[in-house]
């Protein structure tokens, strides 16, 4: 098994070590597909999974595409059909495009849990594990609203169209918006999940309307983008800024006041309970449709209390 080691719990980062996740022969064997390889949200999600497995004496091998891409998952999952683990836990890249690669890891017989984001037609999987992400992007709305309450300009600045995930935090967010009439939506823009592009968009934006009050950044790389894009303009503290996701740099961008509040998901848990999902539907014992997870706003004001363990591991 590939086993990418990343930061988790304790700091030693080695859920692969003496014994660490392998079960042994008759120990199962699962796959963690991440949406993106080096995504702080992914690692956080990879803890999780392996300190369960861990517990249950399975073994886990984690693969990830380079980039957030139907075209580079696909391939992935067509390997690991071909190899068979028990399981396969997976955050599909695209709402349509990964639908057939996956239905075809379940007709192999590969137990499938959907983390994070989910497909058109998720029949095929166990269980589907995610955050409230609707509930977020309004969330992320209240935050702006709470900060310019004679309301403006808002913008979105997303991944690309299709993700389950990043499309329900536009949707909530957009909402929340249509709700208060002093606001005005210059609607969702998608940076690829490339940081630079996000600071393009961000940059242009705010040329073309100084005024704008707010933007949700709808993940940690548009989060990212935008705060170079922010910082670039010299709007920081004038333009309240709010990232989807707690990874480092989100963090120090909050107490920097580049950003003014993150909402943090909690990965690690929705892998605990992946692996969760994933081992009762081996051992033949029910699983649960859809389980969702819960999300904390993280400002300033409680980063050092109840924010604190929100923040994400990395590599
Ligand atoms: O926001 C998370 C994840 O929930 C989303 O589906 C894709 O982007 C992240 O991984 C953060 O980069």
């Amino acid at each position: 098994a590939t086993l990418i080691l990343a930061g988790c719990a304790g700091g030693g980062g080695d859920a692969g070590g003496d014994g660490g996740s392998g079960g042994g022969d008759d120990g199962y064997n699962i796959a963690f597909v991440q949406g993106v390889a080096g995504d702080e949200f992914y690692i956080s999600m990879q803890c999780g999974i392996e300190e369960a497995a861990k517990e249950a004496g399975a073994t886990v091998q984690v693969q990830g595409p380079e980039k957030f891409d139907p075209t580079l998952q696909k391939p992935i999952v067509d390997a690991l059909v071909a190899s068979k683990p028990d399981a396969l836990l997976i955050a599909p890249t695209d709402v349509t495009a990964m639908q057939a690669p996956i239905q075809a890891a379940a007709d192999a017989g590969i137990k499938v849990v959907l983390v994070d984001t989910t497909l058109e037609d998720p029949s095929m999987a166990v269980s589907q594990i995610a955050s409230d992400n609707e509930g977020g992007g309004a969330a992320a709305f209240e935050a702006i609203q709470k900060a310019h309450p004679e309301g403006g300009k808002v913008l979105v600045v997303s991944i690309d169209p299709g993700i389950s995930t990043s499309d329900a935090r536009g949707e909530g967010f957009e909402k929340a918006v249509a709700e208060d009439s002093k606001f005005e939506s210059l609607g969702i823009e998608y940076s690829h999940n490339e940081p630079a592009e996000a600071a393009r968009i961000v940059t242009a934006a705010l040329q073309a309307n100084p005024d704008i009050v707010g933007i949700f950044a709808a993940n940690l790389f548009a989060a990212e983008g935008t705060a170079t894009g922010i910082q670039q303009a010299g709007k920081q503290g004038e333009v309240t800024v709010v990232g989807f996701d707690a990874g480092p740099a989100q963090v120090e961008a909050l107490r920097n006041d580049v950003v003014q509040a993150l909402v943090a998901q909690e990965p690690a848990t929705i892998g605990k309970d992946g692996v969760a999902q994933a081992l009762a539907a081996l051992e033949g014992d029910a699983t649960e449709e859809k389980i969702q997870t819960g999300f904390t706003v993280i400002t300033k004001e409680n980063i050092d209390t109840d924010g604190a363990d929100a923040v994400y591991k990395s590599t």
